[in-house]
């Protein structure tokens, strides 16, 4: 079965009908028609390519960008639009892209300037050339993701990964092309484009992207027809927030509890936050876990108990164990170990980085998540935390602190340098800049290293908290004691 199906023959047995929506953006509407056309003439042009970046504004453009490539059977580098110059630099070097896909009236950074320049336009219409399906090994995405130190990776995701880890929660989620999915994701991680895209137009049904969240635009799209909704737990608390407060969201308790599936993942859902929705809806999120490197590992099924704290029993097709520190797997599913998958919905590695690959993956390919977990006596997986405290989740987004350190520590007002994520009602975790300044009478303002990391990194990874100190607490061997900075 090619990637996507419904695209392939639009109007023939295996395709919805042409006229059918395949995704909206506010006024935007493409059916698969439409898409299909525009998506082809782009395949057309980018046939052949090594590799396409793709400017992943929220917009029909990166959709069409996205599965033109996939169409010409060209890995696709989705790059956040907001990146600063020295991810941005780096994201360009380790991919080496030779287009560059981005709607007619985005203005791109000089770092793309040396790229040939494609504008996406939702409007073409195809030559009626056909497209081989390329083979499902065949890398489909590049997708960057953060680690402890260093600059982010990218992870090769090849098309088996994404047609199995979709098909999975097709199992899990009775998931159809009747069913209109709603989401403000972003569509440079997997969460948004491969499970909030790729996932409804696998399935022939339709997306409505929001642009940017708010608890107005899912009320409204949830009450005119939507039947899925996918969002991180920042969103969901925001919902929360606005549920407790029914005369400031008119619609939201019925638009909520008419849903098919409220789905959360990218990071923990607080259970107070599930517990006020189920309170106020009468319906429970459910949970699904996953990772960049594994697409999706876990997740509750529609059928099933949607249990606060646990991201559900592994998907179909998925093998997941726990291990412990030096590798034995665990019997005793009550204890606290590493979780390790394995199975078709793995990556093949990251870009360029052989190294990180093979400490990634165990001698018999399973993936060493990171993340620690315990086993309800049904195989509910609980996740209890991560190995690595350099890893910050903020907002749904993986944040390493050495790269923000290291972003900090070109700042000329900073000496020394350490973050730490602390708990946040609202975004989970929340980015704490620790900071020796240069001249301690007149340190760096909190906006203007915040404007500095923007600026080299992305608005998410901006410390959202300054906090000076005379000096860093070291041990013995000069090592920066985090645990002492109050973590
Ligand atoms: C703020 N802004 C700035 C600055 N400060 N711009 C320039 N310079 C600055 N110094 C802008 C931001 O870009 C943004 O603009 C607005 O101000 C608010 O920014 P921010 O405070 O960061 O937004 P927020 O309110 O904290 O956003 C919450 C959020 C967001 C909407 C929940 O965190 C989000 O979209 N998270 C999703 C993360 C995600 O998809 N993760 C998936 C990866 P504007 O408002 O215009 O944008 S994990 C994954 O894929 C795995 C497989 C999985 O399991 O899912
Ligand atoms: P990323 O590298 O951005 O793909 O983030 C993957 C990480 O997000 C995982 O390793 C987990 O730590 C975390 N994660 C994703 N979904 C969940 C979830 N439902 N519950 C807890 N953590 C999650």
């Amino acid at each position: 079965m090619p990637l996507l199906p419904a695209l392939q023959d639009v109007s023939g047995p295996t395709g919805r009908a042409a006229s059918r929506e395949a995704v909206r953006f506010g006024a935007l509407s493409l059916s698969y028609g439409r898409l299909a056309a525009a998506s082809d003439a782009l395949a057309g042009r980018v046939a052949g390519a090594g590799r396409v970046a793709v400017w992943a504004t929220p917009t029909a453009e990166t959709v069409v960008a996205v599965v033109a490539a996939l169409r010409a059977g060209v890995p696709a580098v989705p790059v956040n639009p907001r990146t600063g110059a020295r991810e941005l630099a780096h994201i360009v070097a380790d991919s080496a892209p030779s287009v560059v896909l981005a709607g007619a009236a985005d203005v791109l950074p000089a770092a793309l300037a040396g790229l040939e320049r494609l504008d996406v336009d939702t409007a073409a219409a195809a030559p009626a050339a056909a497209f081989p399906e390329p083979s499902p090994d065949s890398p489909a995405l590049v997708v960057y993701t953060s680690g402890t130190t260093g600059p982010p990776k990218g992870a090769i995701l090849p098309r088996r990964a994404i047609a199995a880890s979709l098909d999975a929660l097709e199992d899990a989620w009775r998931w159809t092309g009747d069913d209109v999915l709603v989401h403000a994701l972003p569509l440079f991680h997997v969460h948004g484009l491969v499970l909030g895209v790729l996932g409804p137009l696998r399935r022939g049904g339709s997306v409505r992207h929001l642009g940017r969240f708010s608890v107005e635009g899912v009320t409204g799209e949830l009450l005119s027809g939507g039947t899925m909704l996918f969002g991180v737990p920042t969103m969901y608390h925001r919902l929360a927030e606005a549920l407790a407060d029914p005369a400031g969201s008119p619609g939201l308790t019925e638009a909520l509890a008419g849903a098919r599936l409220l789905v959360s993942g990218s990071a923990a859902l607080p259970v107070r936050d599930h517990e006020r929705i189920a309170a106020a809806t009468g319906r429970r999120v459910i949970e699904r876990y996953g990772m960049t490197e594994t697409l999706m590992n876990t997740g509750v099924r529609a059928d099933g108990e949607a249990r606060p704290g646990t991201v559900g029993p592994p998907l179909r097709g998925v093998g997941l164990r726990l291990v412990e520190e030096d590798g034995t797997v665990l019997e005793d599913p009550a204890a606290i170990g590493e979780i390790q998958v394995r199975g078709p919905n793995l990556f093949t590695g990251y870009l360029n980085r052989p190294d990180a690959t093979a400490a990634a993956l165990t001698e018999d390919g399973w993936f060493r998540t990171g993340d620690m977990a315990t086993l309800d006596a049904d195989g509910y997986v609980r996740i209890v935390g991560r190995k690595a405290t350099d890893l910050i989740k903020s907002g749904g987004y993986k944040i390493g602190a050495g790269e923000i350190e290291n972003a900090l520590l070109d700042h000329p007002g900073v000496r020394e340098a350490a973050v730490t994520g602390e708990p946040d009602t609202d975004l989970g975790e929340r980015i704490v800049a620790w900071v020796v300044a240069a001249e301690p009478g007149s340190p760096p303002s909190a906006e203007d290293l915040a404007a500095h990391v923007t600026g080299l990194l992305a608005p998410h990874k901006r410390p959202r908290t300054v906090r000076y100190l005379d000096a860093l607490p070291r041990n013995d061997l000069g090592k920066i004691m985090k645990r002492a900075l109050g973590r």
